[in-house]
């Protein structure tokens, strides 16, 4: 049966990562994957992580499975990050949270109940966004239709667009939103368009699906949050698949969770016996260690201090690198306006650069980005700035 296989083709982001670590080159730098770098570049273990595993180390006494859900305590911590722990839809009972693999796994799971348990087939996407989600809900056997969101004239949102495409959307349709640092544009809806896009939801009955795989990247924890509590405070069923990835630097731990928040108690409380089904079915219960080092991190006060400091130090980081990129651009010559880099949040900064341009840089001058132009600012420093900005101007000047 295996010689009827095809060659799948690479990931476009992590397969970057594979001819970047076969590249010779020692000036190589490698802006595609959204992965944290500090100015030596590395990519440390967060010393409140550390401190939380050695606490486990000689605390924990038992390997025993958790149930499907998880860590219970876990799940309690992550409604408290995304909604704030007084937050109407806690008060009434109305949220549940399942421990899950990442935010890939978390969506998959919530793409898996939707197919199961729900008349909904189709969830709607930014154009561009993460390139993953097309692979993931078709992989669930949803269809997935795009709504325009970014509009190169300008870098900006085309908000109006995002609304009128979305307006054409069926009864019941997932909305896949970005809950803050969109990837790839870094572009985010202000807290008007959010209570306009939650307004849209509410009269249409479309379901939300928010993908918050960068909380407290943009402006803050309880800052990035305010997209999706506005969205929660007006309509009555949505889902959120979150990631601590990024922002506990748990990239290989797979720590995420799906959360369902429900018209009233009875109906949330029914969906989250059918995603605990759906998980049963796809992987029974998730590891412990992940869920187990945020829930001891959120649970200690010192420990949650210590955690939002190293957070604020990569945020302000990479703040930081999006300044000096501008300035360095110009620095070395380009003429182009890069100035709405500053303005974009997150890991990730849609430059603008085409598909030849990308190309080039990567043949001529070992810089490595998206083929869509999407360079990871958290992969900047310093030291490597002089060399992505020489190759830089170098592309555009031909
Ligand atoms: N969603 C978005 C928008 C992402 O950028 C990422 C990046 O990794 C994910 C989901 C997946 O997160 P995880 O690595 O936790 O699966
Ligand atoms: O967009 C990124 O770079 C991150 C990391 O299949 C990532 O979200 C990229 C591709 C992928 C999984 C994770």
């Amino acid at each position: 049966i295996f010689s009827l296989v095809e060659r799948a083709a690479a990931d476009p982001i992590l397969g970057l990562t594979d001819a970047f670590k076969a590249d010779k080159r020692t000036n190589k730098v490698n802006l595609g994957v959204g992965i944290y770098k500090d100015e030596s570049g590395q990519t440390p273990i967060l010393k409140s992580v550390k401190m939380a595993e050695a606490k486990l180390l000689s605390e924990e006494i038992s390997k025993s499975y958790l149930g499907m859900e998880g860590v219970l305590a876990y799940n309690t911590a992550v409604q408290g990050l995304l909604f704030g722990e007084a937050h109407r839809v806690i008060q009434d009972k109305r949220v549940f949270t399942a421990q899950a693999p990442g935010g890939t796994g978390s969506l998959r799971v919530a793409a898996e109940f939707v197919m199961r348990h729900t008349p909904v087939r189709t969830i709607w996407v930014s154009d561009p966004t993460w390139a993953n989600h097309q692979n993931i809900f078709s992989s669930a056997g949803l269809e997935v239709k795009q709504y325009r969101y970014y509009q190169a004239q300008t870098h900006g949102l085309d908000f109006e667009a995002m609304i009128a495409d979305l307006s054409s959307a069926n009864i019941g349709d997932l909305v896949l939103l970005h809950g803050c640092c969109h990837n790839p544009t870094g572009i985010d809806l202000n807290i008007e368009q959010w209570q306009q896009l939650a307004d849209l939801c509410l009269e249409k009955s479309l379901v939300p699906l928010f993908d918050f795989a960068y909380q407290g990247f943009g402006e803050g924890v309880e800052e990035d949050a305010q997209g999706l509590r506005v969205v929660a405070n007006t309509v009555p069923e949505l889902l959120v698949a979150n990631s601590f990835s990024k922002n506990f630097g748990l990239y290989n731990e797979r720590i995420g969770a799906i959360t369902v928040v429900g018209n009233d108690e009875t109906q949330a409380s029914n969906s989250f016996s059918q995603i605990k089904s759906t998980i049963r079915g796809l992987y029974s219960n998730p590891p412990a260690h992940g869920g187990l080092i945020v829930s001891t991190i959120l649970a200690d006060s010192g420990l949650k201090a210590l955690w939002l400091s190293e957070l604020q130090e990569m945020r302000e980081r990479i703040g930081q690198m999006r300044t000096l990129f501008v300035q360095s651009l110009k620095a070395h010559g380009v003429t182009q306006d890069f100035s709405f880099i500053s303005q974009q949040n997150g890991m990730f900064s849609f430059s603008g650069l085409t598909k030849a341009q990308v190309e080039q840089l990567r043949d001529e001058f070992g810089v490595y980005i998206v083929g869509s132009g999407r360079i990871s600012v958290a992969g900047m420093t310093k030291t490597n700035m002089p060399v992505i900005c020489k190759a830089i101007a170098a592309v555009l000047a031909v």
